[in-house]
């Protein structure tokens, strides 16, 4: 059991921009189950695919892999042989904990290998299966066409890219409700006003969102002809990706 987030509960008189830190490190689970709508969702939707869809003597990356729930449903559901996890995120803390969390596997014919490494900088190949699961937003917006590159590069023929993401909606009115049914959401998972306003504030320059027609048009970009949004819900939402 993770320990409950209650990290941005005493007012904090200027709040930093958000770094996923030790602090964050412990709060974690509980803190992306409270925060994300669907976030419990998505992750067995992932592990629904990779039976469907990993290949055999291949790659699968989960990238920003954080405490390393992706994997380890990843790794429970493959079904093929020769295949090797690799999970990679840039905070040494997540990487530690995400390395004591992949003890748990239980699929002992797939290697996982967590690494802590720069996913702007990563090399990507021989890959049936690429998660970013709510990763991409971290980059600065100029860089995400590149990762997108990136992976469509390195991704095998009929290979899958699941990017989940929350965006912002163009149109302003209906962004200002996603936006308030968010904050409800949250609210109704415990956090106070205080929290959800210290957060929105800690986030407003390190995550900054796209709508979903720039991350659609960076798809085709890349050359993804083939992606479906499989899952939304409020501004939340996965795209499934096929090559
Ligand atoms: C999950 N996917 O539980 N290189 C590597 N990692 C990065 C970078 C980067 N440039 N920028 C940010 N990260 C996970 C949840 S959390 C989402 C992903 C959230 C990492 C960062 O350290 C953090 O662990 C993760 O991306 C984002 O399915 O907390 O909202």
């Amino acid at each position: 059991m993770s320990k409950r987030d209650t990290l941005l509960s005493k007012l904090i008189i200027e709040p930093k921009d958000w770094v996923f830190d030790q602090k964050v490190v412990d709060v974690f689970p509980d803190m992306i189950q409270r925060s994300i709508p669907g976030y419990n969702k998505i992750i067995s939707m992932i592990g629904m695919l990779a039976k469907q869809r990993i290949q055999s003597n291949s790659y699968i990356y989960d990238l920003g892999c954080s405490v390393g729930t992706a994997t380890l449903e990843l790794q429970k559901n493959i079904i093929v042989k020769g295949c090797k996890i690799i999970a990679i995120d840039n905070s040494s803390a997540m990487v530690e904990r995400c390395r004591d969390i992949v003890t748990l596997c239980v699929n002992t014919d797939v290697v996982v290998e967590v690494l802590e490494a720069d996913i702007r900088r990563i090399s990507i190949q021989n890959a049936s299966l690429v998660v970013l699961n709510f990763t991409l937003q971290f980059l600065r917006p100029q860089e995400r066409q590149e990762l997108i590159n990136t992976v469509w590069n390195g991704l095998n023929p009929k290979g899958a890219l699941v990017l989940s993401e929350k965006f912002r909606s163009a149109d302003t009115e209906m962004e200002d409700l996603l936006v308030k049914m968010h904050h409800d959401f949250k609210r109704n998972n415990g956090y106070s006003d205080l929290e959800i306003h210290q957060k929105s504030r800690m986030l407003e320059k390190v995550m900054l969102t796209d709508t979903l027609e720039m991350h659609t048009q960076r798809l085709q970009n890349a050359g993804f002809q083939h992606y479906t949004l499989w899952f939304q819900y409020f501004n939340f939402f996965s795209i499934l990706a096929l090559k």
